[in-house]
């Protein structure tokens, strides 16, 4: 299946609440076409991340935060095919 995710954002705890995924960099499992990984983390609304239609879930879409953070809000924004079900997943170093 696919998935379109539109845009993440994720806020950091402290009293700037700012969105820390902004101006990252975005890796996924697949992408089709034009509607890359980082179009998930670009702030526009008319983007958005979608994987390879065809191929076996799951799909997965990674950002490296580059800092350590405490992020305490995930919000994510869905086109109308979404999946059906996603974990979100931390790391300090994108393998444990
Ligand atoms: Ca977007």
């Amino acid at each position: 299946m696919e998935d379109q995710i539109i845009e993440i954002r994720g806020e950091s705890s402290d009293d700037m609440k700012q969105n820390v995924l902004s101006g990252k960099i975005a890796t996924a499992s697949s992408e089709s076409g034009s509607n890359i990984a980082n179009n998930a983390i670009d702030l526009n609304l008319k983007t958005r991340w979608e994987s390879q239609d065809g191929k076996d879930d799951p799909e997965w879409i990674m950002i490296d935060l580059i800092d350590t953070y405490i992020v305490d809000e995930f919000i994510i924004t869905w086109e109308n095919v979404a999946a059906k079900e996603y974990k979100i997943q931390v790391s300090i170093d994108g393998f444990e």
